[in-house]
């Protein structure tokens, strides 16, 4: 179903439900139904990320991998040009837009949405121009000129929580109460979304796993997921490979799958809608157990 430019006759459209707003994700020109988790499949196009950096940085291995990750099962695709792992080198505007437009161009007819990973406005603007249907930005959309970019736009938008920024964010992280703290802040930046324009049709909300985070706090966060549902917009959970599982674990990022599937179950259970993953058919299948599992009579 295709939910595009807006109707002429937009007042003849009664207005959604509450319940229609809860399963229906409006995302540039697609309309997703989150009746059941939907897998977003990572697409790190730098030299820098934690898990996969320097893997897909020419644009045809980039674009193989999307075409790849589309095949085993991703019902959207995240695009990242710049590392957020603490230490990663900030990059400029022309920078990572030069490594994110190829592969835009490659695979926004994939038929899936694609979402930027981004927090810049003028990379945000030039994304959807290509063809982005949704901005992921772990700012929460708190840089300015950001909101506006999204606001004049069909584009969704997940506002992710973060304390502090990736240089200095680990360093020694505290909340007095972690999951109310990240509740408030996310409830704060969908406030000042409507305010702009942005609708809550289109906005996805997170909790930043490992943004400003013990694993304490993580655990926290992925027991309380609910607690973040009932803002009562789709909760995006990115865990895939992330420290936190190597701490529990002992393992290096590449040897993580077993660990971020596990998390990626106890997130759907939790009810997250959305889950950003780099292992697209493992998940696939452990979700499918979920989903039979959740709706069993
Ligand atoms: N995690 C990462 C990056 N972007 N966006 C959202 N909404 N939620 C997340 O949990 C999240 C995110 C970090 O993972 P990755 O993209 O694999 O690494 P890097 O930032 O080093 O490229």
């Amino acid at each position: 179903m295709k939910a595009g430019a807006p109707a002429k006759d937009s007042f003849l459209i009664p207005r959604p439900s509450a319940l229609i707003l809860m399963t229906t994700l409006r995302c540039g020109h697609f309309s997703l139904s989150l009746d059941r988790p939907l897998i977003m499949g990572i697409v790190n196009v730098t030299p820098d990320s934690f898990s996969d950096g320097g893997r897909y940085l020419a644009p045809e291995s980039a674009i193989a991998h999307s075409r790849q990750l589309v095949a085993e099962g991703a019902a959207l695709l995240d695009i990242g040009g710049e590392s957020t792992r603490p230490g990663a080198r900030p990059v400029g505007d022309d920078e990572e837009w030069a490594r994110l437009a190829p592969v835009l161009e490659g695979i926004v007819s994939l038929g899936v949405p694609v979402s930027v990973d981004t927090c810049k406005p003028e990379v945000m603007k030039r994304a959807i121009a290509a063809g982005a249907a949704m901005i992921n930005d772990v700012m929460a959309l708190r840089t300015p000129g950001t909101l506006e970019a999204v606001a004049d736009s069909e584009a969704a938008v997940c506002l992710m929580h973060m304390r502090g920024e990736p240089r200095t964010m680990q360093q020694d992280p505290r909340y007095d109460d972690v999951v109310r703290e990240v509740a408030d802040f996310l409830r704060e930046r969908v406030d000042a979304c409507e305010k702009a324009g942005i609708g809550r049709e289109r906005i996805v909300v997170d909790p930043g796993f490992g943004f400003g985070k013990t694993v304490e706090h993580n655990l926290q966060l992925l027991r309380a997921l609910d607690r973040i549902a009932a803002l009562g917009l789709p909760v995006l959970a990115g865990l895939s490979r992330k420290s936190t599982l190597g701490k529990i674990t002992g393992r290096a990022e590449g040897e993580r799958i077993f660990a971020s599937v596990a998390a990626a179950v106890l997130a759907a259970q939790k009810g997250a809608k959305i889950i950003r993953v780099h292992d697209v058919a493992a998940t696939k299948d452990a979700l499918a157990v979920w989903n039979a599992y959740a709706s069993a009579a």
